[in-house]
């Protein structure tokens, strides 16, 4: 019989190979995959040692995706010993509070890039605490939104001229327009045919497109060190407490905008449906939910937000499902080569969750935006 793989060319023997370079010692009693992301390969992995039980979260990153993946650790290292420090000098526990990266024993790198030519990085895995794809009541999104504007708060003084931008115009949306314009022009899978409907959504929305670089260039919404990928299964809840134990998936944590981050979320956590639903009339704004996270964030990182951020917190959750949806189709029309997926047509329903997000929070805007007002409202100036 040959090697048991345990997910997409990955085996048991290069699992554990990875823990001995990470220096685990032990024997491996369990290796579960983690299947909620789209781009990295992720694994749960659980080592016996005499009588203690220790628990590791392996991952091998996409170098597809991320090409500079040493940038990547570079970052992440960076920022997660910089929140360790801050809780350090506030005289409270970083325990379970911030990722803790492991390095490799031979040559003290935060990652190993093995035979295979898979780049692994190793952290503790964060027990007792889970992510949720759909939350099952807003307390949960209210303190997601806290994690994330707390996050936005613990970095607001990073030397942010030390990050890499590990995937140029990530959130630059005008240039994911462009990217969409190549992927129809291609027509690499011969779907463009089918699909006119979806272009012409986008179409007709490309002026929004460049709005946050306009405001960029005017020097209205500043740089700041965000994450970038605030979808709300990247805030581990406590199992007990229901409260945002830490922040995962900080492979895209670099110079941004807040309203980019707070948009990314309310993307994720409004839909009342999965991102890949395929039946639309399951699909809408769940308004509670917005207003859950919108209040935590707020809460958390008022203080520190410009009116003008403020002001545009809102089209921050428009322009990123606009985004995000432009990014599914054009992986759709490329043939599915970005995004994993798992059954034909994926992305093209992925795409379409997105364009009904994008038209209902257009008939909210501006409901939407007086919460936003006044949830910061309560906070600024304190
Ligand atoms: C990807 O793999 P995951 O789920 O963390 C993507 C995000 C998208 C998201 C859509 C590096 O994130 O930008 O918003 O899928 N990450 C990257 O679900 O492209
Ligand atoms: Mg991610």
């Amino acid at each position: 019989m040959g090697e048991e793989f345990i997910s997409h060319g990955i085996t048991r023997t290069e699992i554990e190979a990875t823990g001995r370079v990470f220096g685990r010692k032990g024997e491996i009693t369990e290796i579960v995959p983690i299947i909620t992301g789209h781009i990295n390969e992720t694994f749960k992995v659980v080592y016996r040692n005499g009588d203690a039980v220790e628990k590791y979260t392996f991952q091998a990153i996409n170098t597809n995706v991320f090409k500079k993946p040493d940038e990547v650790m570079s970052n992440i290292s960076a920022v997660t010993e910089y929140i360790r420090n801050k809780y350090v000098s506030m005289g409270e526990s970083y325990d379970r509070r911030v990722l803790e990266f492991q390095k490799a024993e031979e040559t003290g790198l935060y990652y190993y890039i093995d035979e295979e030519n898979h780049f692994w990085r190793v952290y503790k895995y964060v027990d007792n605490a889970s992510t949720y794809n759909e939350a099952p009541n807003t307390d949960i999104l209210y303190n997601a939104g806290l994690s994330f504007g707390k996050f936005q708060m613990l970095l607001s003084d990073f030397p942010m001229d030390t990050l890499f931008e590990t995937i140029p115009d990530f959130h630059n949306t005008a240039a994911r327009y462009n990217q969409l314009d190549q992927a129809i022009a291609a027509d690499q899978a011969g779907r463009v045919s089918e699909v006119q409907e979806e272009i012409a959504f986008f179409e007709e929305r490309r002026k929004i497109a460049s709005r946050f670089n306009d405001l960029q260039k005017e020097g209205k919404l500043p740089l700041r060190v965000t994450h970038n990928d605030t979808k709300c299964n990247n805030v581990l809840i406590d199992d007990q407490t229901g409260e945002g134990v830490c922040i995962i998936d900080l492979d895209t944590v670099m110079p941004g905008l807040s309203v980019n981050d707070f948009g990314d979320a309310i993307r994720s956590c409004s839909n009342s449906a999965a991102e890949d639903e395929k039946d639309l009339s399951k699909v809408y704004f769940k308004r509670e939910n917005f207003d859950a996270f919108a209040r935590g964030f707020l809460e958390a990182s008022s203080q520190a937000l410009t009116p003008c951020e403020i002001d545009n917190m809102v089209w921050g959750a428009i322009m990123m499902t606009l985004e995000c949806g432009s990014r599914f189709l054009a992986d759709y029309l490329n043939g599915d080569t970005y995004f994993r997926t798992t059954r034909p047509g994926q992305n093209l329903d992925r795409c379409r969750t997105q364009m009904k997000l994008v038209s209902e929070m257009e008939k909210m805007f501006d409901s939407l935006n007086e919460t936003v007002h006044t949830e910061a409202a309560k906070h600024i100036g304190k």
